[in-house]
């Protein structure tokens, strides 16, 4: 099947999971939500298209006005929707974003979800043979069975054509126990390129406070490459040259959902376009903090006029 959005060739950028229509609180003191969109994977491709490169998703949305939301907020954003699924018999997933002293928190409406119902069989070789990278996650992992038997045949099929594959770990508490996650995202993480957890997810499945040591149990687990996600205090890289901090940088951050996501957009995004790995971080970790100066996770995702001019008044 042909790109369906009219860019010239193939997709060099894959990202597989679960889209979520989102309602977002913006006062935490009234109940006004604003609908919006996320879901994990969806954020990573609309961060990667808004900075130039040519993606598509591989998901399924339900046969509803939620999933004709989605192919429309694709198609506007240039996000290839050629292999996207309707599923007649499930709903497009949903979920609410609320604010606390905490940070932000998560519920859900998303079990049966036709995403959940993914399957091995649907996967559409095309894209994943073509592309140069494919991003996934743990949420695509915890919602099913059979989406986490189609995460690890989508790895399986991009690592044989010679695509690379990053993965973020997105620990969801909410979706799967933690001894069932931390299997499956060790496993997952051995066969990937290049892993992007967050420290808050990290220190959940390794039991390390420390970022040094935290580091240590990836590449005893079989990591390759790891971008150690700090928040607002930026990030560390490291591979078997070394360890490398990139400093955060000090935006008016009203809501972090989906910061992480753009950050894995906006990387895989400039490592496609040629940059190298640390300018590509430097890029990264701007795009990132951009995003959290808005509420959603989609909306505040910077384009990347928007992450040069940053980068070009604030130094990476
Ligand atoms: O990273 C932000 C996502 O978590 C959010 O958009 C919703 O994908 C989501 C999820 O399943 O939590």
């Amino acid at each position: 099947m042909a790109a369906s959005d009219g860019t010239a060739g193939g997709p060099e950028i894959v990202t597989l999971g679960e889209p979520l229509i989102e309602f977002n609180q913006t006062d935490p003191a009234a109940p006004g939500y604003l609908q919006g969109f996320g879901g994990d994977t969806s954020n990573a491709a609309i961060a990667a298209a808004r900075q130039g490169a040519r993606v598509a998703y591989l998901t399924r949305v339900g046969a509803d006005v939620f999933g004709d939301l989605f192919e429309q907020l694709w198609r506007r954003e240039g996000v290839d929707t050629s292999w996207v699924v309707r599923d007649p018999a499930a709903h497009t997933g949903v979920y609410f974003v609320t604010h606390g002293p905490a940070g932000h928190a998560f519920s859900y409406l998303r079990a049966g979800s036709a995403a959940s119902r993914m399957t091995p069989q649907d996967l559409p070789l095309e894209p994943l043979r073509g592309c140069r990278w494919l991003h996934v996650s743990g949420i695509s992992q915890a919602i099913g069975a059979s989406a986490c038997d189609t995460v690890f045949a989508a790895i399986r099929c991009a690592k044989q054509a010679g695509a690379k594959v990053s993965y973020d770990s997105n620990l969801r508490l909410k979706l799967w126990p933690l001894d069932r996650a931390r299997a499956v995202i060790v496993a997952t993480m051995a066969l990937c390129d290049l892993f992007l957890p967050s420290i808050e997810d990290a220190r959940e499945l390794s039991g390390f406070a420390d970022p040094d040591a935290i580091l240590d149990w990836c590449f005893a687990a079989g990591a390759r490459e790891v971008v150690l996600k700090l928040g607002p205090e930026g990030a560390i890289h490291a591979d078997a040259s070394g360890r490398r901090r990139i400093a955060g940088h000090r935006v008016g951050a009203v809501d972090a959902t989906g910061a992480g996501d753009c950050f894995a957009g906006a990387l895989l995004a400039r490592r496609v376009a040629g940059d190298a790995m640390d300018v590509a971080l430097a890029y990264a970790n701007a795009a990132a903090a951009l995003t959290t100066t808005g509420y959603g996770a989609v909306a505040p995702i910077p384009t990347r006029a928007q992450v040069l001019a940053f980068l070009s008044a604030t130094g990476p």
